[in-house]
This record gives C-alpha cells, structure tokens and sequence, in this order.
C-alpha cells in the first residue's frame, strides 16, 4: 500500500515526538503510586515515610489516577492520532499551528493542574467528585488539558477536509477513520465535564457558587466517564486492525467489518453512563435497566473485534507456516517486543471483558461496586488492554520518530512479559479482594482490623505490583535510551500499515459518510439521557458546601 512509503517531516515527527515524551514523562511519575498503593497493604505506615513529599494516601491516589489514566492517555493518544492523521492521508496538518496551540494548551493544563495536586490542594482522586473540593487551580487545569485536546483535533478535522477537496472519491483510509471517530467520540462525550466543571465545581471552588448538587455532577462526570474508556481503547483498537496485522506478516481481514465496529463504538459508547451509578437514589431504575441494556449492546462491536483481529493474525500465521486449530498461534511473530506486547494485551483484554459484563449487570454490580474488584477490572483494560498496546506501540513508533533502532529488543520482549505475569497477578488478587469484599480507594495497611482472608491476597496485589514497577521502569528506560542515545544506531523504521483481504474500494460507501452516524449518536444521547438531564436539571438543588480534602 503506498501509505506506508510516505515519509513525514522532521516538524512534524518532532511534534508527535513531543506528545510521547509528555505522556511517558506523567507515566514515570504516575507509575510510582500503583505499587505503592498495592504494597501499602502488607507494610503498615508506609506513607508516613513519604512525608513531607506526599502527605497522604489520597495525594498518592491523586497523582496516580491523574497521571496515568488522564495524562499518560490523552497525551498519548492525541500523538498518535496526529499520526494516523498525517500518515493515513499523506499529506502534512492543514494549520499545524493551530495543532502547535492545541498542544501548548493541554501543557499549560498540566502544569496548571500539577500545581495544587503536588501541594496536596487538590486530593481529590481522578474522578474529583463533589462535595470534595479541589482548588480552582485543578480545575482550570484540567479543562485546559480537554480544551487543548478539542483544538487539536479540529486541526484534524481542517487536514481532513483538504484532503477530501483533493480526494472526493476515494475512501478515507482505515486508520485515519478509526482516528477521527476517536476524536469526535472524545469531543462529544467531554462535554459532560466540560458543563460539570464550568458551571459547577470551578464557580463553586472560587466561591461563586454557594454549593452544588453531587447527584446531578456525577452524572454529568458518566456522561463523559464511560465513553472515556472508549476514547482509551479505539486508538489501541485502530492498532490492532490498522497496523497489528501488517506486523504479523497479514492482512486485516474485513475492512467493512473495522469500520462498521468503529461506527457503533462512536453511536452507542456514550449513553450508558448510569452503569457507573446504579447505586445512585437519584436516578430511577427504569433508567438504570435501559442503560445496562445499551451497555450489553456494545457487546457485538466489542466481539466483531475479537473476531475480525484474531482472524487477521490467524490469516498472518497461516501465512509464516502456522498450523493447528490453536498451534498456529505459536507462528506470530513473537519475537517481536511490539507484537508481543499488543497480542498480551489482546490476552488480558478478554479477562477485562469478561469483569466488565460482570460490572454491568446491576445485581453483580451491587456485590463488586466500589470493591477492589473494581481496580482489579480496569488494569486489565485501561492499564493493559490499552497502555501495554500502547507500549507495543511505542517499540516502533519511537524509531519511527527518532530515526534510531530500539534499544535491546530482547528486553522490550521481556518488559512485555513482565507487565503481562505481574498484571495476572496483580489483577487477580485484587478481584478476589473484592469478592472477599475488600474496598477501594482504603489503605487497608492501616486499618486497624481486617479479615484474615485478605491477608494472602494482599500480599499477591504486593508481589505483582513489585513485578509491575519493574515492567513500568524497563519500558521507560528502554525508550529513553532508544530516543536520547547519542551513538544509537540508525533506523529504517516504517509505519506498518496493513492491507486489508477486502478491497477497500469495496466497501461500501455508507461506511464512509459521517452525517447518518453523527445523527444516530446524537439521538440515541437524546433518547437515553435527555428526560434525566431535563429532570435532574429542573429540581436542581446546589446546597452542598465544599468539603476541601486536607
Ligand atoms: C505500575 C503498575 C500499577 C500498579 C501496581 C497499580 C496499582 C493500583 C492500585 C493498588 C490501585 C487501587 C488503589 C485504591 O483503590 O485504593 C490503583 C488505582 C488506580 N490505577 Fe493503578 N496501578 C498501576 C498502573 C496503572 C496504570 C498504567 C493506569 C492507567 C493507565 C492505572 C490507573 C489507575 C486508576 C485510574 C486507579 C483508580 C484511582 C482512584 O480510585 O481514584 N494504574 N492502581
Ligand atoms: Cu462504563
């Protein structure tokens, strides 16, 4: 395919560059806590040694979800989807200044919202849920960060359109339609803390606002919450579709099949954010049902994925000699630190599936809700299923960029292992806590009382969060040494982009028009959120004070 011979500009890798070192700069950092917070459960007063640098286990917590899910991600992310866009089109960004602004934006959020989180004024965890206050400085932060994100991918939108003035008829390559979709995704749904943020907690913390209505904020926060995760996974998805199978030597196997999955991600991602509040009483159970119900229906593009990427690294291995029902899978190439990485991060995706249909069903949920199950669930995915693809990821993409080879393949093979043995562990003890009913966000390591059962499984969580931090320490090194290695040897590094078996000229050309999606989106919104939005607005109540976490 000729997208894969089109070499980009030394700016524009810069810049791509430059995402990749933010994000992995808040990795390094955020990184840290995990292990801290799962050993803090078998060394009693652990954080006492962290003063006066971290004054508490929620300042930890803080920095942890902040960093690693909020940053690490969207830095990430927004680099790689510059990428898809750029590459997959074969032409530069429209007005790479406005890109350039979008980027300056989203730095200036972090280091805005770094400020008071550090100070121990914002303790507020990830989610930053009312009535805990955060200084305002959090706040403006963060949107900041969103904002910069919006107006780096309208960047993406203007370089979409040039290219489609110059190209009327053809089809939008795959990997930069998975792109788009993940920006315009991300840009709807944000818009549920953008409102949350702007008109409540931030005139709230600057003392505008008398108080605010907790019940109608975490709605607000869902409505962007669960499509978040989505905005996580598809850039790991246009991956595993877009790239992945080049890698293993195949073909994707249905290119209409990737776009139909990418379509329905965007339609029925976000009206489902009542999941994350069946134990909220101000939402009616009739509401509760209908949103568990849409959350099912991401089962089938969840499962045309399964489908349509193993069938493509079955097509691959088929191809190198791989035989057998299941044998063949001993025939990719995994060898490869980048492969190796994205197919064990396929692997513990599906134990992550299979939890998250468990968290969707509301009598389940009531027995995992806020238990250390709930973690144990999410490390899979957004902790493996995305940040160990996006590690793959980065064993090319830094190459790509640096013009250098990867520093010790062999032992980014081994990191990949590492993160996929500790994670298995890791993940495991923390779902049987949760069974055993363990919460989380507690530091267990205090707690005056706790049941002998969890001992051995706390101990587990220590053991594979020692064996984590290594993983975490191994990639970053290796990357580092890999980009600032002076006498590193050059590479040719190409963007694997894969071919589709399908002729995508073949698909059909419904698949490429955004006006019917944007709309079924916007309804299906409508229909599932509109009468709560209408009613939780109408008896509104903001009478909660500010409760600032010291
Ligand atoms: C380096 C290995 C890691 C270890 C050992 C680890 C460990 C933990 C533990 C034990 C908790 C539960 C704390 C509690 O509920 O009190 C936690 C929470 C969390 N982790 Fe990790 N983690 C790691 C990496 C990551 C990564 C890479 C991400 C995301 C990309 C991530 C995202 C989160 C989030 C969002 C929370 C929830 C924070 C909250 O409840 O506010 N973690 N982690
Ligand atoms: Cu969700």
């Amino acid at each position: 395919m000729a997208a894969s011979n089109y070499e980009m500009s030394a700016t524009d890798k810069k810049f791509i560059a430059w995402h990749m070192f933010v994000a992995v700069a808040a990795l390094s950092i955020g990184a840290l806590f995990g292990p801290l917070q799962a050993i803090e459960g078998v060394v009693p007063n652990l954080y006492d040694f962290l003063k006066p640098v971290i004054q508490s286990y929620y300042q930890g917590l803080t920095l942890h979800g902040v960093l690693n899910a909020l940053i690490w991600t969207t830095f990430f992310i927004t680099g790689f989807l510059t990428l898809t866009t750029i590459h997959g089109l074969q032409r530069p960004l429209k007005y790479p200044k406005l890109n350039y602004v979008g980027f300056g934006l989203m730095v200036a959020g972090l280091l805005i919202a770094a400020v008071p989180i550090l100070l121990n004024q914002a303790s507020v965890l990830y989610t930053f849920y009312p009535p805990l206050m955060a200084s305002p400085l959090f706040y403006l932060g963060l949107t900041l960060v969103v904002v910069g994100s919006w107006v780096e991918g309208w960047g993406f939108y203007f370089t979409y359109n040039a290219w489609r003035k110059e190209n009327p008829t053809a089809r939008t390559p795959f990997v930069t339609f998975g792109g788009l979709i993940t920006m315009v995704l991300w840009q709807f749904a944000t818009i549920g803390i953008a409102a949350e943020i702007l008109t409540q907690l931030l005139p709230w913390s600057l003392g505008l606002l008398p108080g605010v209505d907790p019940q109608f904020a975490r709605t607000e926060f869902w409505f962007t919450g669960h499509p978040l995760v989505y905005f996580w996974l598809l850039p790991a998805y246009i991956s595993w579709y877009g790239f992945l199978p080049k890698q293993v030597g195949g073909k994707l196997f249905s290119d209409s099949l990737a776009r139909i999955a990418f379509w329905l991600f965007l339609v029925l991602s976000i009206p489902l954010g009542f999941h994350h509040q069946f134990v909220d009483p101000g939402v009616p159970p009739l509401w509760k049902f209908i949103h568990a119900l849409l959350t099912y229906s991401v089962f089938f593009p969840s499962m045309m994925t399964a489908f349509t990427v193993i069938a493509s690294l079955e097509y691959g291995a088929r191809k190198n000699g791989g035989k057998g029902m299941l044998t063949w899978i001993r025939a990719l190439p995994w060898k490869d630190p980048s492969v190796a990485a994205q197919l064990l991060a396929g692997i513990l995706f599906f134990f992550g599936g299979i939890g998250g249909i468990t968290n969707a069903s509301y009598n389940i949920n009531l027995v995992v809700h806020n238990t250390a199950w709930v973690p144990g669930h999410f490390h899979l995915t957004v902790a493996s299923a995305v940040t160990l693809s996006f590690m793959g990821i980065s064993y090319w993409l830094v190459p790509y960029l640096t013009g250098k080879k990867l520093w010790k393949p062999q032992w980014a093979v081994i990191q990949a292992w590492l993160w996929f043995v500790g994670m298995l562990i890791f993940s495991n003890g923390m779902h049987t806590l949760g069974l055993l009913g363990a919460p989380r966000r507690t530091p267990l390591g205090i707690a005056p009382y706790i049941p002998d059962a969890w001992n051995g499984r706390l101990l587990q969580n220590a053991f594979g969060g020692v064996i984590l931090l290594v993983a975490a320490y191994l990639y970053i090194v290796i990357l580092a040494v890999t980009a600032f290695n002076k006498n590193g040897e050059k590479a040719t590094t190409q963007i694997p982009v894969a071919e589709s078996i399908q002729d995508p000229a073949a698909s059909p050309a419904w698949l490429d028009k955004w006006m019917p999606w944007l709309i079924a989106t916007l309804l299906l919104v409508v229909i599932a959120y509109g009468p709560q939005l209408v009613a939780q607005i109408s008896s509104i109540q903001l009478t909660s004070p500010g409760f600032p976490y010291k």
